[in-house]
């Protein structure tokens, strides 16, 4: 049998990928632009809440949204009616955006004149999770008809996330989900996260997370 290598591929993706969010991250910390990676399931509420959010945020901060897709254009269409600059980006097939992705998607949307700008990332608690897009923070939202189980089954996606939503509250009388089982699993895998129960269709628990992504705006363009 002849002689071969064998190149660990995942591990230089992975390594090439944090060298370049690292970078990012320094661009938008000069620039003054806090990018906020929104990660959840498909379904859980990502661009309703995102809705929510724009209302009661875009006097304050210039916003801008991503939306990424692996081939479709309705969230951006959604989005972009709401008055904030949007792009759609095509993934095509791939699970999850990148920093380089993510980097020609805040070009392309001209970020630099941003305070705040959004990735809605591809619905998926897996892929996502595994690749640093360069984002300040990381944010994910977990619905109630999902189950109050799922910190335990996407280990990495909740210890990574700096801020858990759990939204559709509005729906909690019909499930049998418990929020203090939720929160205990949440915080399991991520002593530091902050966690914010909402319901994107009636509004409650909005102000909560616009203020403190606000409040994180502001750190990040003062510091
Ligand atoms: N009952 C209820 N439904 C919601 C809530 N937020 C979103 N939805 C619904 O859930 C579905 C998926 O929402 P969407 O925002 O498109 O989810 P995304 O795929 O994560 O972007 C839509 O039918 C929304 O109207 C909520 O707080 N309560
Ligand atoms: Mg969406």
């Amino acid at each position: 049998m002849g002689e071969f290598r064998v190149l660990e591929i995942k591990q230089s993706i992975f390594a090439d990928n944090d060298r370049r969010a690292k970078e990012l991250r320094e661009e938008l910390k000069e620039k003054k632009v806090f990018l906020l990676n929104l990660m959840s399931s498909p379904g859980s509420g990502k661009t309703t809440t995102l809705q929510r959010t724009i209302e009661l945020l875009k006097e304050k901060l210039q916003i801008g949204v991503m939306e990424a897709d692996i081939d479709s254009d309705v969230d951006a269409a959604t989005i972009s009616k709401m008055g904030v600059k949007t792009i759609q980006l095509h993934t095509g097939g791939m699970c999850h955006l990148d920093a380089g992705m993510t980097a020609q998607g805040l070009a392309g949307i001209e970020a630099g004149s941003l305070d705040l700008a959004v990735l809605e990332n591809v619905g998926n608690l897996v892929c996502p999770a595994e690749f640093d897009t360069g984002a300040v923070k990381n944010a994910m939202i977990l619905s109630v008809p999902e189950g109050d189980d799922k910190a335990l089954k996407y280990p990495l996606m909740f210890s990574i996330c700096d801020v858990v939503l759990i939204n559709k509250i509005d729906v909690l009388p019909y499930f049998d989900f418990d929020m203090e089982t939720c929160r205990k699993n949440i915080l399991m895998r991520n002593p530091k996260a902050k966690i914010i129960p909402i319901s994107a269709r009636i509004g409650e628990g909005i102000k909560e997370w616009t203020k403190w992504l606000e409040k994180e705006v502001r750190q990040w363009q003062e510091s």
